[in-house]
């Protein structure tokens, strides 16, 4: 086990009957364990690369304990990034065994890198890594760095994906939403013909349950998709034309890219630039508003891009708008999302799919579980709307499942217990964030 004595926070020794403090060494230790000395791993036996979205999450619990090693966590992910401005969803440890993981970089063949992408929360991580220490970032030239860099990944995804024409980011495949198993991709992905599974071998049965994680069947059109897109050279002007495709609008993803153009507002004047990006973030929130969703529901649903369909499935990617503080729908969103489908301040954490509904299950992937940084977003979105009570009661409960279930995966949203992969970093690295920047009251 690497040394933690360089991690830990002066004073966060903790002393008898000190449990955020016993929380916090131990969350320190995930993190740790997990680093490969320029980046971290979300799991050292399930997921043994470095991931675009986990990067983000884990850089900013990261920063409370080491800000250069959170820096240098996005830093690494970055160097990934293609010539386009497209921040891959994985960035190869070539070090690792290939058979480790698949699909590897066999798989994508593009070099060290997947070909698809994960949700932009990178500039709000950058932001936030920023301020918890301007001197040494300031020193390290740090946003300099990063913004145009940041500018290039946005930009990618507003004039590459823009697929409908309504201002809204496309995703290609279901990893790129980072909820890769969620129910709003049922329909969509019904209309891709699933590759035999006798063709690959699935890596991810190796470490997790198979009763937890996605079908064979789902698997093998994941393998069609990213191989229909590589097959293509990962050309998106090309993507609508042919058949087995998938092209979704996710809210959280485009909530996501329009909370980080409002950073992006905040590093450019950090930087003493001029900047449009306040603009663009409102015009995100009115396209989300206007195309994704639905007044009668009271909820922001996936769009199918080559239906025109709004799906019908309320999973926890529709709450992520909740991250807008302008949003003018927020009231009847929260009321959703403290009724029954959700039961936010009932449940345990924030569930990934829809409590009520006949295919909610508490221990599969993406249709049920808890996760903690779905819990982190929506808990930044309750103090944003002035909800203190309710972001308390979820801090609470985020803190608790990391010290029931050892920093797992995701867990069960009403009994709480653990599921996936243990000692995960960003449920750890977001635990280090709750403890530090949201004191207990
Ligand atoms: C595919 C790494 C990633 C997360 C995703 C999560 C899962 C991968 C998988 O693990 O996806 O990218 O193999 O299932 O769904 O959110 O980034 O932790």
């Amino acid at each position: 086990m690497p040394s933690v004595a360089h991690l830990a926070r002066p004073g966060s020794a903790s002393a008898p009957g000190d449990t955020e403090g016993w929380l916090l060494a131990a969350a320190t230790n995930v993190l740790a364990a997990n680093w490969l000395g320029s980046s971290t791993v979300p799991s050292r036996s399930l997921y043994p690369h470095q991931w675009s979205w986990d990067s983000a999450f884990i850089s900013l619990g990261m920063r409370h304990l080491s800000p250069s090693r959170a820096r240098r966590e996005l830093r690494t992910l970055f160097t990934g990034q293609w010539a386009g401005g497209r921040v891959p969803h994985i960035l190869f440890d070539l070090a690792t065994p290939p058979e480790a993981y698949f699909p590897g970089p066999g798989f994508w063949q593009t070099g060290a890198t997947s070909g698809i992408v994960q949700p932009p929360v990178h500039a709000l991580a950058v932001w936030e890594v920023h301020r918890a220490d301007r001197a040494g970032s300031n020193h390290a030239g740090f946003l300099a760095e990063m913004y145009p860099k940041l500018v290039a990944w946005h930009s990618y995804l507003r004039t590459r994906r823009d697929f409908s024409g309504d201002g809204l980011v496309s995703i290609v495949h279901p990893w790129e939403s980072g909820m890769d198993n969620s129910p709003a991709w049922d329909v969509p992905l019904s209309a891709v013909t699933s590759i035999d599974p006798a063709a690959f071998t699935r890596r991810d049965l190796e470490h997790g349950h198979a009763a937890d994680r996605p079908t064979d069947e789902d698997y093998g059109r994941y393998v069609r998709l990213a191989t229909e897109y590589r097959d293509i050279g990962y050309a998106d002007a090309r993507w609508l034309d042919g058949e087995n495709r998938f092209a979704v609008e996710d809210p959280g993803f485009n909530a996501l890219l329009a909370a980080s153009e409002l950073a992006l507002d905040e590093i450019a004047t950090e930087l003493g630039l001029p900047s449009r990006h306040a603009e663009t973030a409102a015009r995100i929130m009115d396209a989300l508003v206007e195309h994704l969703w639905d007044a009668e529901s009271r909820f922001f649903f996936t769009r199918d891009v080559l239906t025109g369909k709004l799906s019908q499935e309320f999973t926890c990617t529709g709450l992520l708008p909740l991250l807008l503080p302008e949003l003018p729908v927020a009231a009847e969103l929260l009321a959703t999302a403290t009724g029954p489908r959700f039961g936010l301040g009932i449940a345990l954490g924030v569930p990934s799919y829809d409590l009520t509904a006949a295919g909610f299950d508490p221990a599969k992937y993406w249709r049920g579980p808890a996760w903690t940084n779905i819990g982190w977003l929506v808990h930044r979105g309750l103090l944003a709307h002035g909800e203190p009570g309710l972001a308390r009661r979820l801090r609470s409960d985020l803190l608790d499942s990391a010290w029931r279930t050892d920093f797992a995966e995701y867990s069960d949203p009403v009994i709480g217990e653990g599921h996936g992969a243990r000692s995960f970093s960003w449920t750890a690295a977001l635990t280090v964030d709750l403890l530090v920047s949201v004191p207990a009251t």
